[in-house]
């Protein structure tokens, strides 16, 4: 009896890619992927070639907008929860946090701030973004020197945010062998590893994606704002304060004693958002389901999977990498 295989997802499909972009993975140093089979070095930085041809259509065809904000992330350093918290802060005019029809009830983060080159310009080489009214809200995981030039030229916003490398490394880890199909196997630990520490990871070299936001947060911090996970985790009023002055819209005297903070943090948190039927049974239009972005949510994960020598040895090139940035984890 013949086992008919699952249909491949589109996430792992080769099949949409243009000639352009054929013609440059063709010139490209190569490396083992996490999920596709083959990453592609393109600007310093490893892509599967999916993303690599959103990369590029919207290097090509992406025009920022001033009043844009730009959410930036490593992968798997929360980018989810900070869709979430983002849209609220930015629409709580429109949708008060408690509110039953709140978007967020019956729609994912991913659905509500859609990725430039892994979503709109992966979708169109260059697509029609009229519907997005101003201040328009999107998300990417480019490095910094990847950004469309009128990104990098405009006074647009970039939130950026990382984690822990450890914390990132098993989270992604975790992640990609979910999306692996049942015939590629898991990744081992030790492999996973051992590519991270090479800087071989999704948008990696980790240490190079966050210098980059890092240095630019320094000299331009009107610009850029530099968040981190665990800061998030730790004090999430205090980072929603931070973040709501920077992008121009302070909680008032009023909101505050209402405990409008409180409420976005609530209705964005774990529990929450990964216990709605929409983040339980959806799926992205590329194939992913929703769920596989809810875990854990936890900081210091990596306690339970690595070894003393393993964590020595990620520590050591961190320590090395990051010297004399002012930067630490
Ligand atoms: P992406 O970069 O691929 O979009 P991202 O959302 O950053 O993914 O990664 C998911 C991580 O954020 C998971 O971490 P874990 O594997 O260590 O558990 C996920 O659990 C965590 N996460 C998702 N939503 C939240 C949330 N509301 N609060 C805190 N952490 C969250």
């Amino acid at each position: 009896m013949q086992i008919s295989q699952p249909p491949v997802p589109k996430y792992l499909k080769k099949d949409e890619l243009t000639q352009e972009c054929k013609d440059l993975i063709s010139s490209l140093p190569t490396e083992r992927g996490w999920v596709a089979s083959t990453f592609y070095k393109y600007q310093g930085f490893w892509h599967p070639c999916r993303h690599l041809q959103g990369i590029i259509s919207c290097q090509k065809h992406f025009r920022a907008q001033e009043t844009d904000t730009i959410l930036v992330t490593t992968p798997k350093s929360g980018t989810t929860w900070l869709k979430a918290i983002l849209f609220t802060l930015m629409n709580r005019t429109h949708f008060h946090h408690s509110a039953d029809n709140h978007p967020l009830l019956s729609n994912s983060p991913h659905a509500l701030v859609p990725f430039l080159e892994i979503k709109l310009f992966l979708e169109g080489e260059n697509p029609d973004l009229s519907s997005f009214t101003s201040p328009r809200l999107f998300s990417t995981h480019m490095p910094y020197v990847s950004l469309p030039k009128s990104v990098r030229d405009s006074q647009c916003k970039l939130v950026y945010l990382c984690r822990d490398p450890k914390d990132t490394l098993i989270s992604l880890w975790f992640f990609t062998n979910k999306l692996r199909l049942q015939n590629m196997g898991s990744r081992s630990l030790e492999e996973a590893f051992e590519l991270f520490c090479g800087g071989v990871s999704m948008y990696g070299p980790f240490w190079d994606h966050v210098l980059g936001y890092w240095e630019e947060s320094l000299k331009n911090p009107r610009k850029v704002l530099f968040l981190k996970y665990e800061e998030m985790k730790d004090q999430p009023e205090h980072q929603l304060r931070k973040l709501s002055e920077f992008l121009g819209c302070p909680f008032s005297e009023e909101e505050e004693k209402e405990g409008v903070l409180q409420g976005i943090v609530k209705l964005c948190s774990f529990d929450n958002l990964s216990n709605l039927k929409i983040n339980k049974v959806g799926k992205l239009p590329s194939g992913e389901d929703y769920s596989v972005f809810f875990r854990k949510g936890e900081v210091g994960d990596w306690k339970n999977h690595l070894t003393m020598e393993m964590v020595e040895h990620l520590d050591k090139i961190c320590k090395e990498k990051f010297d004399g940035s002012g930067l630490r984890f």
